[in-house]
């Protein structure tokens, strides 16, 4: 295709949801222009390649530029849909960083013609369509609302299942009016077989904040119940899995701390701009940022006085089975104990790039004075005791997830401690039996 050629569809963001959508929307036949500013990562999946670790995408990714439907570029082209798949980080301040969306916004204007739809897919604070991104567009001289359409249509995929997750999904939609809405739904009907839903465009906003606020809230009460089981000499898992089976509760996990990129950061969204009216979102927050801190605590209490404790950090992930090292918890643990004058060695079986050596599980276990679960990689779950006990120095095992066998541990004559429990359990009890 010519340099000035007409897309079907432009996609702002070849990331974790830009590129996939990108790959499904071609693979439905319709010719697709994928953008990056990161000219690394246009080469890449301009040769069928990719840049993130996702199951089954590296496969789309090569069918669809073989068949000449995806194209990738640095900069946008003329298309009928611009669809906006870039990240709203926060600063440090936690404040919603937009300078991504606004860059691509921008950047679409020079190519807008009456007609056009824009989506942006970006998790974005309520009102940024109407407040944000409709005046940027309107640089354009066309109005929204009259000449061009615009909505919001929030990703909701998980991590490790999008591709599964695009398709089955069920989508909510927010148009700018009813037209833009429906002119969207036109463009996600190619591929999603979930129900779509249309509404406004702060609604949809909303509607995405809220489903990852929901479960940030709901891990910080795991985990706030996990420290009240550990002072109570009681296993927060047993507690978990018989409230549970109450039809109306649904306890979620306790664990090290919230990683990823969007539920450890979304909530902040709305306490920046409802600081008066989100005490419970905001303490949530708090609660699972402080997590890492607490384990640290606990693996002090493992080692004792022991000088420059050896600590083999298993995991390095956000979560288990991915490769995505955002906002993980473990980076926090690895650097809080850096800081208590631990040496810690690090290994994930997925992780490529860190900041600091990842080593292989071997030399990582080798006289360590305790193993410490970071991240629930299934590849943990069937970790040998036994020969993990030939390795290490002092037999201590920490598991921040209830991953590990705690009596197949315990029987190599390990130390268990389980994230959320009383204090080491060495004897067997009626419950582990
Ligand atoms: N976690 C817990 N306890 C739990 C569940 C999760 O501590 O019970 C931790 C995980 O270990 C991880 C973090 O929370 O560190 C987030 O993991 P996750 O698997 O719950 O979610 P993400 O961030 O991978 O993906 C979420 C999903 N949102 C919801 O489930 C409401 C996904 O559907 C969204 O598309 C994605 O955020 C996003 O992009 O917003």
């Amino acid at each position: 295709m010519a340099e000035n050629a007409q897309y079907d569809i432009c996609v702002m963001g070849l990331g974790y949801i830009g590129l996939p959508t990108a790959a499904m929307l071609s693979t439905s036949g319709a010719m697709v222009l994928g953008v990056d500013t990161n000219a690394s990562v246009v080469d890449t999946v301009g040769r069928g390649d990719i840049h993130i670790e996702e199951p089954g995408l590296k496969m789309i990714v090569h069918a669809a530029i073989g068949s000449g439907r995806l194209r990738t570029a640095v900069a946008a082209g003329p298309a009928d849909v611009f669809i906006i798949a870039v990240p709203t980080p926060i600063t440090p301040d936690k404040h919603a960083d937009m300078a991504c969306v606004v860059g691509a916004a921008e950047a679409i204007v020079p190519h807008l013609r009456a007609g056009n739809l824009v989506i942006l897919e970006s998790t974005s604070p309520p009102g940024t369509c109407a407040d944000l991104v409709r005046p940027i567009l309107e640089k354009s001289g066309l109005k929204v609302g009259e000449s061009l359409y615009l909505a919001h249509c929030p990703e909701r995929v998980l991590p490790g299942r999008i591709l599964a997750e695009l398709i089955a999904n069920d989508r909510v939609i927010g148009g700018f009016d009813r037209a833009s809405a429906e002119r969207a739904r036109a463009v996600y009907a190619r591929f999603v077989d979930g129900e779509i839903f249309l509404t406004d465009t702060t609604t949809a906003e909303m509607v995405k904040i809220i489903e990852n606020t929901y479960r940030d809230v709901n891990i910080a009460l795991a985990n706030e119940t996990a420290l009240i089981c550990e002072k109570l000499g009681i296993d927060f898992w047993d507690v978990a899995r018989y409230a549970n089976r109450h039809p109306r509760v649904q306890l979620h996990h306790a664990g090290p701390g919230v990683g990823g990129h969007c539920i450890s950061v979304d909530p902040w969204f709305l306490v920046e701009r409802f600081p008066e009216d989100t005490p419970i979102i905001g303490l949530a927050r708090q609660r699972n940022d402080a997590m890492p801190a607490h384990v640290v605590d606990k693996i002090l209490e493992i080692v004792g006085d022991r000088p420059n404790p050896v600590i083999a950090a298993l995991g390095l992930a956000y979560k288990g089975n991915v490769d995505d090292l955002r906002e993980s918890p473990a980076l926090e643990v690895v650097r809080l104990l850096r800081e208590k004058n631990c040496e810690v060695r690090v290994h994930d079986p997925l992780v490529k790039h860190a900041p600091f050596e990842v080593l292989p599980l071997e030399a990582c276990l080798r006289n360590a004075d305790c193993a410490v679960i970071l991240t629930a990689h299934d590849a943990y779950a069937q970790l040998d005791p036994a020969w993990a006990a030939t390795l290490m120095c002092d037999r201590n095992v920490y598991d921040t997830h209830h991953l590990i066998d705690c009596n197949a541990w315990r029987g190599a004559g390990f130390n268990v401690l389980l994230h959320g429990s009383g204090k080491p359990r060495n004897i067997v009890n009626y419950k582990q039996q």
